[in-house]
């Protein structure tokens, strides 16, 4: 497949509310995106990812959108940016923002109008059903974050459908006039400069019009799967998006693959069927969630995160194109979840970021994981922030299914708000993020963990960040290439071989703690240079390499050895 500047791209995840604040209020906003610009060109980042910025009463942090078209008070104005799509472009960045088709506010003016009347033009634009026999909701199904996924609406004595909170009621697909307000929302914004969208949980847009209720003990990734994802329709929706939209546009769509497989995905990225140009797949996030968060949640395992890779490498050779990611805003952070954030802070947030660049696909970074930010640690309820914490939290005070300081501890390991603290620019008061109190708290480590002691270090993790990334935009092969897995059992080395048609690398990573050797022979065959190693020694002979804890090495072989 010919490859896109948006495929060969590093992505950058801007979570607004948390980056950087530019007036004081606590919150971060536009302007204060813009300050930040060079230093992500200095990172050697491509393309700029913002979490949504429209008008929102921010029940679920601008997932929940009141206005298409208004970006929210909080973050600025249309101006500011306009102004922010200008200077990223000067510097050869590009933007795209966070669209959220599947459903609105409750507060959008079309959801005001159609919970109204049964009559009103509006009220097609949502799910709405008749209460069952006993006057409960029409079918038993969950919302993703807790309880049932149906409000019943007063004013017509109907039950509307929400697959997330009950303020984020799911907007009609199949209804043509619903489909053409997204669409025209999108070339509204393209209009003005914005190089594409990631789209959020776009394979949840057709539903399954049955709606029959699901069996009781089907898991909750099952019930993603089969039955909220991959409606009917969502492929015909999808194609008449790129016609409507992206077909003759310099721009984008990054869908957010909630509940795609390696096996359906070529359906959704397929190049020839022109739907999205990229899938970002859940797998590696998901890869110890074995059914929903906080629900048996296993130890991290590498031997089955290597077997996700290779299946979805399967995507990429039919001819689509997937995202890597080990970390967003609904996730604990990357370096706290898969590597050691205490003995081994820098060391396996560097192997991390190796493996991740050294992935075919487009690698995507989540604001903060560049200097390592770890989890936080809530000492009480009160702290919690998040709409999914707080409802899980909620639920099992009530049934009692763990107990209270249980229950923190899950949310302390698994939750959102991990991801969610403001960044950590430097060591003054509030982090250098703002100049008063955060609307969440700052993470107690920002003294260690910051920017500015990051920035000028070359043994600190943003320094391998900027370093590895340059690596990557200079070698194809770091993300399109074909790959020879070996030691595919081994349950803490990844060692892997990629070439093209030019260049060759060898990758070798550590995901233990502990020392470990490695054969490979590769000493007698190859002549090879080091590209990037997170350790100063490499410790080899003509028969094995020798890691140290988290280590990690690229190589690059010498073209002299006949590709
Ligand atoms: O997330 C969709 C989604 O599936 C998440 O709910 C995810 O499964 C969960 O957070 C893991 O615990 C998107 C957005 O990224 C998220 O922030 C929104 O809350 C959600 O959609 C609703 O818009």
């Amino acid at each position: 497949m010919a490859l896109n500047w948006y495929h060969k791209g590093v992505i950058y995840q801007i979570y607004p509310k948390s980056f950087n604040d530019s007036t004081g209020s606590g919150v971060g906003d536009i302007n204060g995106i813009t300050e930040k610009l060079d230093y992500l060109v200095d990172l050697n980042i491509d393309i700029i990812w913002i979490s949504p910025i429209f008008k929102s009463p921010n029940k679920d942090n601008g997932y929940d959108v009141s206005d298409y078209y208004a970006v929210s008070d909080e973050y600025g104005s249309a101006d500011d940016l306009e102004n922010l799509l200008s200077e990223a472009h000067k510097r050869g960045l590009r933007v795209i923002l966070d669209l959220v088709p599947n459903h609105t506010s409750t507060q959008h003016e079309w959801f005001k109008a159609a919970e109204k009347s049964k009559t009103n033009p509006y009220r097609d634009y949502y799910i709405w059903k008749k209460p069952d026999a006993d006057g409960g909701p029409p079918n038993n199904w969950k919302s993703f974050f807790g309880g049932p996924a149906w409000t019943y609406s007063e004013q017509t004595g109907e039950y509307y459908l929400h697959l997330f909170t009950k303020y984020q009621p799911d907007l009609n697909w199949e209804n043509p006039a619903v489909r053409q307000q997204i669409y025209d929302v999108m070339n509204y914004w393209l209009d003005r400069g914005v190089d594409g969208f990631r789209i959020d949980v776009v394979t949840l847009l057709s539903k399954n019009l049955d709606f029959d209720d699901i069996d009781e003990n089907l898991g909750f990734r099952k019930v993603i799967e089969n039955h909220y994802a991959n409606g009917p329709k969502i492929h015909t929706f999808l194609h008449e998006m790129h016609e409507k939209v992206m077909r003759d546009r310099d721009a984008f769509t990054m869908g957010e693959g909630v509940g795609v497989t390696p096996e359906n995905a070529p359906l959704y990225v397929d190049s020839n069927r022109k739907e999205l140009d990229m899938i970002y797949h859940f797998d590696i996030l998901e890869n110890n969630i074995v059914d929903g968060k906080y629900d048996n949640v296993t130890e991290f395992n590498l031997v089955n995160l290597k077997s996700i890779f290779r299946k979805w490498q399967n995507v990429i050779e039919n001819n689509g194109w997937i995202v890597n990611a080990f970390g967003n805003h609904d996730f604990a952070r990357m370096v706290s979840r898969f590597g050691n954030d205490d003995l081994y802070h820098k060391e396996s947030a560097k192997m991390l970021i190796t493996l991740l660049s050294t992935l075919n696909g487009t690698l995507n970074i989540y604001q903060g994981d560049e200097i390592g930010m770890t989890n936080t640690r809530l000492t009480s309820p009160n702290q919690i922030d998040d709409i999914q914490a707080k409802n899980f939290y909620q639920e099992n005070a009530i049934n009692k299914k763990f107990s209270e300081q249980v229950a923190l501890d899950m949310i302390n390991n698994e939750g959102r708000d991990n991801a969610r603290t403001p960044m950590q620019w430097n060591d003054s008061d509030y982090a250098g993020f703002s100049n008063t109190t955060s609307w969440l708290a700052v993470n107690k480590n920002y003294t260690s963990i910051n920017v500015k002691d990051q920035w000028d270090n070359p043994e600190s993790i943003l320094y391998y960040y900027r370093e590895i990334l340059h690596l990557r935009k200079k070698h194809e092969v770091f993300y399109n290439a074909d790959i020879n897995e070996l030691h595919h059992n081994h349950p803490s080395i990844y060692v892997y071989e990629k070439r093209n048609h030019e260049e060759m690398i060898l990758v070798f990573l550590n995901f233990s703690s502990d020392y470990e050797t490695v054969d490979y022979n590769f000493m007698q065959e190859y002549d090879y240079q080091v590209l990037i190693n997170n350790y100063n020694n490499l410790d080899r002979n003509n028969e094995c390499i020798k890691l140290n804890p988290y280590q990690s090495i690229v190589m690059q072989v010498n073209q002299a050895y006949n590709l």
